[in-house]
Order: structure tokens, then C-alpha cells, then sequence
């Protein structure tokens, strides 16, 4: 029996029950219910003849196993998904009518949807990419789906530039290479013509883009919503979601070496913490502009490359997300899960931002090539908790059984149900805006400053944040051959910072150019000036913000935290005991590792289990190292051991060692920092339990980035 099917769930998750199928303790049948006698041979003609073209159970299984693959989303593909629940924390009752944001008793279930972007389905979660965080919540007035991601900006301005986008970044279409990767020259030839997209190139070649895990990202809606309260009054929203966590990342190399130890690592990481009951967490927080201040700021709201300092609009926390229970089948519920900006619920509504719009057509546009008909919505893990009645009828693989003689509206048969429900009760309407516009295919001068932001961004990261974000930029560019793409992109970054600029020039061998090279905007309305429609930089009143570096989300815990002990025979078991114990105690996972599998022996002689021998682990796949002390201190020397503890130093890792670890020739630099304040621990008298504690503060700051400065 699977240990998470004990665990709790939601009203979702029950709703799902009567669709689950269990297999435990029955008989094996055809799909039309048939005893199966054999399932190891297919019919034949004689031991040694051919198979028979009646064997109907043999076809049966074979054809459904041919049909089992569905495209994979043309973006977003690879992902892990987990059900949980909302609670609010305050009613929104003055800004909206949404009921699961008003009513602090309800626990609205939901289920979270976490991807890359680029990378086909089977391709690594470590790659350097935007990550989606993608959400439906079921709430008693129907689904409402935010569909976001890590970073709160986008790439371009208007969705008619998505396809253009997403060619360039996925791999080339000549050989298909590089998968799930944006260093090479499609996708940087498309960006260095495109200066809308230098504040979202900044995140993306932060260390946001190579998260620990999805449960230390933020998330964010990214466009400006709308909030309509029961008035009809209209509030501005931009959603934000805060890990409680703290927002990390890994090293760029550690990425790299994950993806091949383990490409499963996020993944992994959200299954294995929500088994073992350390669930995820975030609090939900909106940032609100009444209606009549929309154009107090010197960027325009309605642009999804720009975001609101929280300097000038705070993040009002108003609840949390929990996840808390893993899918029961992978493909039934996060491959088959259909999201959509446009599933809303009375009291949420859009702006005008020409992405948001687009999106608008495209989602339920790309279920019906990828999940095959209009009936998507029936799918278990899409069905709303709210009741579904309507005339909409039939179609490929239609699950409803529709009873009675009318599927049209007006109809005096059945009374005219299903009827229209008044807004009072609770029916949607879209907000009123008011339009009087010509139409054009044009973009407001309002969008065009394309760098105030992305130097804001550059400027709020701290000293190593700033020397990721510059190596990603020249081992990104360092992998596009044209060099007048790289020197395109040179251009673009001087004008969001000269330090940047020549810091990756440097790394690329090249000049900075005197002047950037991007293209004459002609697409201006035909009374304007040219030179008003092209990209700009407005002076921005804010130089730095706090909110924009990861630094200050360190949070001081250790839960889920994936912690090495490194075990041998002859150490003392009584200390790896109390150490273990009180490590679990702090909600760390702890795994042991050791020379073989099997157990090691105490010096009491009791039996230790090893969990992972150095050939089946790796220390990228830990967030810190404890080596326990043993009498024989030639076998504590190992090769293995020593490159484990070394690549853990390299990533900046917190380490406990015993000290004549350092004894090793090849532990000179890790000797270097030890009794700095540079996170690693000696274990000096043989007693562990002493570093225990500085140990543990260690393991909660995360890493120590300052040691980077020596290699
Ligand atoms: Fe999108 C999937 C997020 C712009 C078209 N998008 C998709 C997913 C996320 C986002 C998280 C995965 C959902 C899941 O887990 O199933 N997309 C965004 C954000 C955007 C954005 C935050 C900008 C702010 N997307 C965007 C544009 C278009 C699309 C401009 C098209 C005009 N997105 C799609 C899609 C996908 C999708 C093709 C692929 C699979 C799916 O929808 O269901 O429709």
C-alpha cells in the first residue's frame, strides 16, 4: 500500500475518489470487465507459431498502450503538481466580492501546478529558466485559476510577440538542440532585438532561475488584476506569493551537476517533503492601487515588464498556501490539469494589458490540441467543486449524461433551466469599464521604458547575486557564436549598468559598443514624432529594493532541509543518536552516507543503516555536510569522502568536520575558512553534539556565498 495514501487531503481530493481506481486485492480484467487467465502469453497458433489475430485481449492492451502519450504542452512542459488548501487570514470584503477572499472560516482546496518553461517533458528541473506556479483554486463559485510564475515580470509586452518567444528560446529547429537551455544564438538574437525584454533577462539570469526548490520560489501573477467589490468599485491587484522558507537558489555549476545526478530534484524534493509531512508553505499577499491613482506611477501598470517596488505599494499578506497531499497518479492530475488566466470568480476581473489579453484566447485554445476535446473540463482534477448546469452538450469522450428533453435557453419545457443567475446572487458580470477608442495596432508610450527596472533590479542585488547574475550572462553569451549578437546584447546591457556591461564584455574577450544597436521602432501612430516611440529610460525615484534581493529571505529554519551524515564504522553511535535525533526534531530530512550500503558498525557495536553509498549520492544533492568523527582516522581520509566534502565546500555549503579532516593536502583551502564565520564547523574533542547548535544556525542561513571570493 503507497505510505501518502494515508495522508490528508482536500474536498477536492475526496471529490476524486469515486474516480480512483485501486487495484489492491482484485482480479486483473480486460477493460470491458473480462477475467484474465494469462497475462504473460498472447494466443497462438502452436507453441512455436504466430500469434493470432483474434487474440482481442492482446490487441486491447497493446492498442490502449500505443495511444498512452498525449502532446506535451508547447510550453511548460515538464512540471509536478501537489493538492492543498487557502486559508485567508483577513476578509478582502472592501476590495473584492470573491468569496474564498472574504470569508476567513472557508479552506478553499486547490491544486499547484510547478514547471520549467522551455525543456521538454523529460528534461532536467534544473535548468536555468523561468519556473511556472500555476494554481486553481476550487472555490463554491466555480474554479479560479492564477496562473504565474517565479519571477514577477515577462519577457515582451504584447502576447502577438509569445510565439516569437518561444521559438527562439526552445531548442533550434535544424537539429533540436540545446534542450531546455536559452544559451544560444536563437534565443539571444530574438532578446538583443528586443530591449522589452532587459528587466526579465536580469531575473532570468539571477539565481532565480536555478531555485533550490519550488517551495523556496516566490510566485507571482505578474499582470495587474483587477479586484471589484460589491459596490462595483475597482481595485488594481498584483498578486505575490512568499515562500515561508525564504526564496533560494543553488549554485550554477551545482545546477548543472544535478541535472545529471538527478534531474528529478525538485520534483523529488516537493514529493519527498510533503510524504514526510514537512508541508510547503506560502502566504499570499496583494499589492493594491485604488482606481483613480492607475497613473501615479512612472511606469504603467498595464505593462507586464514592469513591476511595483514594494517601497512604493506595500505586500499586504492576507493567507497561506498549503500543500498536503501528493497526486495519486501523475498523468490523471498534473499532466491532465488545464489552467486558465480566464477562469475567474465574481469579485476578480482583468486589466488591459495586452499579454494578459492574449493569454485570454490562448489556454483553452492549446487543452483541446493537447487533452483532445471541448469536454476537458469534465477531466476529475479539472471539475469544479461548484455545480456545473448548462446547454453545452456532447462532443468527443462527453462523460456528463445530460437528462431531459431541452439543451437550449429560452425553453418553456423546463422552465427556462437552467437560468441566469443575478449578480446580487451572486452571477458574474465584467467590471464596466469604460472604452471610447479608435482601433490600432500600436503600443502606448507608456511601455517604452524598457531599463529603469532592470537597473533597479541589478542595483538591489547583493555582492554575489551580482557576480551570478554576470557569470550567467557570459556563460550564456559565451555560448552564442554570431558575435554581433553578443555585441548587440553588450549595447543593451550598457544601458541598464556600465559595471555589467564591461564586467561581461570582459568575460566574452570584447568592447563595450559606444552605442546599442537595437531596431528603429516604426510602429507609431501617424500623427507622432518617431523619436517619442522609441525605448527610453525615465529616472526612477527608487535606487534599490530590498524586496528584489534573495538575501534578506533567509528564514531561521531548518525544515526540509536535505542534510548529508556522514557515518563508518567504529564511530559512536550514542552521538550520531542524539545528533540525528534532534536534527529530525528541527524538520531537516537527514540521510546517511557511507563507503558501502548496508549498515556500519559503532564502536558499541550497534548497527547503523546507510541510506546511500558515495556512487549512489552526491553532495549537490544536500544542503549541508555533518562527518562524524571515527577512531581510525586513515579511513575517514577516503578519496570519496574527501571529494564530497570538497564539492560541498565549493558551493558554499555549511559543513561539520572532525578536524584532522583537514589534514588532508587536498582540504588546504577548506582550512582556510575553518573558524571563519564562513559556515564551517570543527568537531575538535570527538564530542559532535557540541557544534551542534552553530551547526544548525548554519544549515538555516543557507549558504555562504562570501567563499567565492577565494576560489
Ligand atoms: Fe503561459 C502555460 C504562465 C504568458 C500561452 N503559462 C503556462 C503555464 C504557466 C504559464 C505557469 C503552465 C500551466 C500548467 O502548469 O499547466 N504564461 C505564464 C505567465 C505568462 C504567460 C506568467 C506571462 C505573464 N502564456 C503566456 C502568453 C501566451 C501563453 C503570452 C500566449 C499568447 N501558456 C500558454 C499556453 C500554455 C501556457 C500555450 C501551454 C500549456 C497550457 O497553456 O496549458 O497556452
Amino acid at each position: 500500500m503507497d505510505a501518502h495514501k494515508n495522508k490528508p487531503g482536500t474536498d477536492k481530493t475526496k471529490s476524486l475518489q469515486p474516480d480512483t481506481e485501486n487495484s489492491e486485492q482484485q482480479q486483473l480484467s480486460t477493460n470491458q470487465g473480462l477475467l484474465i487467465n494469462d497475462n504473460q502469453n498472447s494466443l497462438k497458433a502452436g507453441e512455436r507459431g504466430p500469434t493470432l489475430m483474434e487474440d482481442f485481449i492482446f490487441r486491447e492492451k497493446i492498442l490502449h498502450f500505443d495511444h498512452e502519450r498525449i502532446p506535451e504542452r508547447v510550453v511548460h512542459a515538464r512540471g509536478a503538481g501537489a493538492h492543498g488548501y487557502f486559508e485567508l487570514y483577513e476578509s478582502l470584503k472592501h476590495y473584492t466580492k470573491a468569496k474564498f477572499l472574504t470569508d476567513t472560516s472557508k479552506k478553499t482546496p486547490v491544486f499547484v501546478r510547478f514547471s520549467t518553461v522551455a525543456g521538454s517533458r523529460g528534461s532536467s528541473d534544473l535548468a536555468r529558466d523561468v519556473r511556472g506556479f500555476a494554481i486553481k483554486f476550487y472555490t463554491e463559485e466555480g474554479n479560479y485559476d492564477l496562473v504565474g510564475n517565479n519571477m514577477p515580470v515577462f519577457f515582451i509586452q504584447d502576447a502577438i510577440k509569445f510565439p516569437d518567444l518561444i521559438h527562439a528560446a526552445k531548442a533550434e529547429p535544424d537539429n533540436e538542440i540545446p534542450q531546455a537551455a536559452t544559451a544560444h544564438d536563437t534565443f539571444w538574437d530574438f532578446i538583443s532585438l528586443m530591449p522589452e525584454s532587459m528587466h526579465m533577462i536580469m531575473w532570468a539570469m539571477s539565481d532565480r532561475a536555478i531555485p533550490r526548490s519550488f517551495s523556496r520560489m516566490e510566485g507571482f501573477g505578474v499582470h495587474t488584476f483587477r479586484f471589484i467589490n460589491e459596490n462595483d468599485v475597482s481595485t488594481f491587484v498584483k498578486f505575490h506569493w512568499k515562500p515561508l522558507l525564504g526564496v533560494h537558489s543553488v549554485a550554477w555549476d551545482e545546477a548543472q551537476k544535478i541535472s545529471g545526478k538527478d534531474p528529478d530534484f525538485h520534483r523529488r524534493d516537493l514529493w519527498d517533503a510533503i510524504e514526510e509531512g514537512l508541508f510547503p508553505e506560502w502566504e499570499l499577499g496583494v499589492q493594491l492601487v485604488p482606481e483613480d491613482k492607475e497613473f501615479d506611477f512612472n511606469f504603467d501598470l498595464l505593462d507586464p515588464t514592469k513591476l511595483i517596488p514594494e517601497e512604493l505599494i506595500p505586500v499586504k499578506i492576507i493567507g497561506k498556501l498549503t500543500l498536503n497531499k501528493n497526486p495519486e497518479n501523475f498523468f490523471a492530475e498534473t499532466e491532465q490539469i488545464a489552467f486558465h488566466p480566464g477562469h475567474l470568480v465574481p469579485g476578480i476581473d482583468f486589466t488591459n494589458d495586452p499579454l494578459l489579453q492574449g493569454r485570454l484566447f490562448s489556454y483553452t485554445d492549446t487543452q483541446l490540441s493537447r487533452l483532445g476535446s471541448a469536454n476537458f473540463h469534465e477531466i476529475p482534477i479539472n471539475r469544479p467543486l461548484a455545480p456545473v448546469h448548462n446547454n453545452q452538450r456532447d462532443g468527443h469522450m462527453r462523460q456528463t449524461i445530460n437528462a431531459g428533453k431541452t439543451s437550449y435557453q429560452p425553453n418553456s419545457i423546463r422552465s427556462g433551466c437552467p437560468f441566469q443567475t443575478k449578480i446580487e446572487d451572486g452571477g458574474f458580470s465584467s467590471y464596466a469599464e469604460p472604452l471610447n477608442a479608435t482601433k490600432i495596432r500600436e503600443r502606448s508610450k507608456s511601455f517604452f521604458d524598457h531599463f529603469s527596472q532592470a537597473t533597479l533590479f541589478f542595483n538591489s542585488q547583493s555582492v554575489h547575486e551580482k557576480r551570478h547574475l554576470i557569470n550567467a550572462l557570459k556563460f550564456e553569451l559565451g555560448k552564442v557564436e554570431l558575435a554581433e549578437i553578443r555585441l548587440r546584447m553588450l549595447g543593451l546591457l550598457s544601458l541598464i549598468s556600465a559595471e555589467l556591461a564591461t564586467e561581461v564584455a570582459e568575460g566574452l574577450g570584447m568592447t563595450v559598443p559606444d552605442k546599442p544597436m537595437y531596431p528603429i521602432n516604426e510602429s507609431v501612430p501617424a500623427d507622432a514624432a518617431i523619436e517619442d516611440y522609441q525605448p527610453s529610460i525615465t529616472s526612477s525615484t527608487i535606487k534599490k529594493s530590498k524586496a528584489l534581493s534573495m538575501e534578506f529571505t533567509v528564514k531561521n529554519t531548518i525544515k526540509a532541509r536535505k542534510i548529508a551524515l556522514i557515518i563508518n564504522n567504529g564511530m559512536d553511535g550514542a552521538v550520531f543518536n542524539s545528533i540525528k535525533t534532534r536534527l529530525v526534531a528541527e524538520n531537516a530530512l537527514v540521510k546517511t552516507v557511507a563507503p558501502n550500503l548496508g549498515f556500519v558498525q559503532s564502536l558499541s557495536n550497534d548497527k547503523i543503516k546507510v541510506d546511500f553509498s558515495f556512487l549512489t549520492t552526491s553532495s549537490v544533492l544536500f544542503d549541508a555536510v555533518f562527518v562524524f568523527d571515527i577512531e581510525n582516522n586513515s579511513a575517514l581520509l577516503n578519496n570519496d569522502l574527501i571529494q564530497f566534502v570538497k564539492e560541498a565546500y565549493m558551493h558554499c555549503k555549511p559543513l561539520a568536520l572532525p578536524v584532522h579532516l583537514l589534514d588532508h593536502e587536498e582540504m588546504a583551502a577548506v582550512k582556510v575558512y575553518a573558524e571563519t564565520e564562513m559556515g564551517i564547523i570543527l568537531i575538535k574533542d570527538g564530542d559532535a553534539n557540541e557544534v551542534l547548535e552553530e551547526f544548525i544556525k548554519a544549515v538555516s542561513a543557507h549558504r555562504f556565498w562570501e567563499r567565492e571570493a577565494n576560489f
